[in-house]
């Protein structure tokens, strides 16, 4: 009822803010009066065609509220006014129209979940709920399973830190001799964590009903003995914080609620109108940079969908902060905000990342089916220190026992049971201050990004249902192909070619289809491997403190270094000796990449020209022995709505005598890695032979673009950048020793302890 009553106060508000699409000023107070039903542009969710990397790059550069949802060649985006239709269709994209008009599926949403509601009693989620949670339920059942005296000792509140606007930021921690009496948490006992975010997106609602089922399934799978669950809890512990994003989430929420006014109103236009104030609403509450705001007036700015005020969470963070595929605009949907770690919530993550040690993350999001991974930008892409990013270094890594453990197949392993595309963070399009990038950099943690749900933010809840369990399309369809590799309904394979080069033994899978359940077990499983971090061990007095701790640098994307220190204690048992369960010593960031690095051109052809729709022009680089590779870099910019945007959209093919140059079995030598700005590099596996070729630029836009185009001919020096190992200084009792341990390994440190 008190959501109800706001409503009605808010809804002129809120719909003369759309009616005059206006971002209100801090505390304003206008007091415009509605008299005819407002002619509203509806927000529509459509699929842009955008067949490639280059396609999705340009369409997210175009500052529309772009989507992680897409399928091969499509990617969805919401429209929010007849301009962005406007950009969109002048830069030359075509699209399908997936959902007319998001406000009606809102009611529409609304009245299927009543439905789904009173036809339910219990659900076959763990907690059996058939709706939605409003954010206090989220604070009241994490409250109520730790203080349940059948969880005793077993379930612990983690309080992470404070939103912008105050409300508590609330993990639960899960594990055997995790939690006191009250339910508070003990010191760490050198287990390693598995770390499950929910819902930085405000309006990704099922983002947090997952890990919220999750951490329900973990107790009472607990109880009822399960074997797998008994284990996992015992070698280590989940810690689950269901909303990184609580002030954003509750207007949202609450907002998506108000639809329900209708039955109130008699369907007055005036509150099926205020829904989109804020139930699409993506970043946090900020209003002004750096500036403190009152409390509790998030929700009286309507944000619609991904712009109005905040910043982007899900680019705050520190990692290569600044780069591709985030806003420096303050309205945008992608908004870094004004420096690295500018906002509570991110500061209060990376602070919860640097003192615990979280071997395996998962940064629930909503939508799109997928399964994310570190790097978040195409790997030709340069970084700051002047080499291409390249891939992770723990793409690939090979157990004791020679089998794929990196973080392709461990995602793969997990592809299997959700049904969701396994694939590199950047194979939609490029993102820089994401959380399981900054985690996996500062730390070695493995980090995912997963994409939860078909199509849509907050889908009917039953569909929440299904994806928890298994019954969605997605996981039900899974099956083995001859390889044994999981394959959808259709028989495409669930994870991308790209990553499927390693080489160990493949996973394999015993079961499939298992839906999100299953996929978080086999994370929180990664979690608890030793084969995949690493330990110290000692002998220690009980009760010891034993500290692991390690400081380095990592660039923001200028170069900036940002000072990142990573401190973990524990606490020695009564067994007289300690493990201590660790990432690698070395970060990933200064860690060996798998990335050419390319010498000085031996050769160069610097031009311009013109190229009309669908056609395509054609300059000539002579190229002397010794040549490697051809790099060609293609710019391009179209003025769209008077400013000029520079797209990454045309192709460069490589031709000899007129034919595609090809390899040693026939087939044309394609441009393998290629960066934002469409760098294209040609690498034939027999080097390229002194004599004249032929770059042929093509534009798969659908208007004329003049382009400029600088091709360069080189040599590769090598295929690795230099490693620099770090250690973990290990202390106790005052006493401390370097330790370099790497991923899968172990070390002794005696009796550091003394
Ligand atoms: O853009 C995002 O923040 C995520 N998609 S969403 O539609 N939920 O907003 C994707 C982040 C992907 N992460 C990396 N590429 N590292
Ligand atoms: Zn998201």
């Amino acid at each position: 009822m008190r959501n109800r009553h706001r409503t009605l106060v808010l809804a002129p508000l809120m719909i003369a803010m759309m009616a005059f699409g206006l971002t209100p000023a801090p505390a304003a107070t206008p007091s415009l009066v509605l008299t005819d039903a407002v002619d509203y542009y509806a927000p529509q969710l459509v699929s842009v065609d955008a067949p490639s990397a280059a396609h999705r790059n340009a369409l997210a550069s175009l500052g529309l509220d772009v989507t992680e949802h897409g399928s091969a060649g499509h990617l969805d985006v919401v429209l929010h006014s007849a301009l962005d239709e406007q950009v969109l269709r002048e830069a030359g994209f075509t699209w399908q129209v997936e959902i007319a008009d998001l406000i009606a599926r809102e009611v529409e949403r609304v009245r299927l979940d009543a439905a789904y509601a009173e036809a339910t009693d219990v659900s076959p989620l763990p907690s059996g709920r058939d709706t939605y949670r409003m954010l206090d339920d989220y604070y009241s059942e994490i409250e109520d399973l730790v203080s349940d005296p059948a969880n005793a000792g077993l379930a612990a509140r983690v309080p992470v830190g404070t939103s912008l606007e105050g409300r508590p930021l609330t993990g639960i921690e899960i594990g055997v001799g995790v939690a006191d009496a009250q339910g508070d948490l003990l010191p760490d006992d050198g287990r390693p964590v598995f770390l499950m975010f929910g819902v930085h997106h405000a309006r990704e609602w099922p983002s947090a009903e997952l890990p919220m089922e999750f951490a329900h399934d973990l107790l009472a799978s607990y109880h009822a003995g399960d074997a797998r669950v008994v284990d996992l809890l015992t070698r280590g512990r989940a810690l689950i914080m269901p909303v990184s994003n609580p002030d954003g989430f509750d207007a949202s929420r609450t907002s998506g609620e108000y639809v329900d006014l209708r039955a109130v109103d008699n369907g007055d236009i005036v509150s099926i109108l205020a829904t989109p104030g804020n139930a699409y609403k993506r970043k946090n509450c900020r209003y002004v940079d750096g500036q403190t705001q009152p409390a509790g007036t998030c929700i009286l700015v309507p944000s619609p969908g991904g712009f109005g005020v905040g910043i982007d969470l899900n680019r705050n963070y520190g990692a290569l902060w600044g780069g591709p595929g985030a806003s420096g605009d303050f309205s945008s949907a992608t908004y870094r905000g004004p420096e690295p770690f500018s906002e509570p919530e991110t500061q209060a993550i990376r602070d919860l990342i640097s003192t615990r040690q979280v071997t395996t993350l998962i940064t629930n999001h909503t939508s799109g089916e997928l399964i994310l991974r570190p790097v978040g930008v195409q790997p030709s892409t340069i970084g700051p220190d002047g080499s291409p990013i390249g891939f992770a270094p723990d793409e690939c890594f090979t157990d004791a026992d020679g089998t794929d453990r990196g973080m392709q197949a461990i995602g793969e392993m997990m592809a299997a049971q959700n049904g969701y595309s396994n694939q590199f963070g950047w194979e939609l399009y490029d993102t820089t201050g994401t959380t399981e990038d900054y985690s996996y950099n500062a730390t070695g943690g493995y980090g995912y990004t997963f994409e939860n749900m078909a199509g849509e933010f907050h889908p009917p809840y039953e569909q929440v249902v299904e994806a928890y369990t298994g019954e969605a399309p997605a996981a039900a369809g899974v099956t083995l192909d001859a390889d044994g590799r999981p394959v959808r309904a259709n028989g495409t394979l669930l994870t991308t070619a790209a990553g499927d080069t390693c080489g160990g033994e493949p996973v394999t899978h015993e079961v499939v289809g298992g839906g999100n359940r299953e996929a978080f077990l086999i994370a929180f499983a990664n979690a608890v491997d030793t084969a995949t971090h690493a330990t110290i061990t000692g002998s220690a007095a009980p009760g010891s403190e034993i500290t692991v701790s390690r400081t380095g640098d990592f660039p923001l994307w200028d170069g900036t270094p940002l000072t990142d220190t990573v401190t973990t204690t524990m606490v020695a048992d009564d067994s007289g000796a300690f493990t201590f369960h660790v990432n690698p010593s070395t970060r990933p960031f200064v860690d060996s990449r798998k990335a050419p690095q390319l010498g000085d051109p031996i050769a160069a052809v610097e031009t311009s020209g013109t190229a009309a729709p669908t056609r395509s022009a054609t300059h000539d680089l002579v190229v002397p022995a010794d040549t490697d590779v051809i790099r060609a870099t293609v710019s391009t910019s179209i003025p769209v709505n008077g400013q000029v945007v520079t797209y990454g959209e045309m192709h460069v093919a490589l031709l000899r005598n007129g034919f595609p140059v090809t390899d040693d079995d026939g087939q044309p030598v394609e441009a393998t890695e290629f960066g934002p700005v469409n760098t294209f590099l040609f690498r034939p596996e027999d080097g390229i032979e002194a004599g004249t070729y032929t770059l042929e630029v093509s534009n798969n836009l659908a208007v004329t673009s003049g382009y400029d185009l600088v091709a360069y001919a080189q040599d590769v020096l090598g295929e690795e950048t230099v490693r620099t190992p770090e250690t973990w200084t290990v202390s106790c009792n005052g006493i401390s020793t370097e330790v370099l341990v790497d991923r899968g390994g172990s070390i002794d440190v005696g009796d550091l302890c003394g």
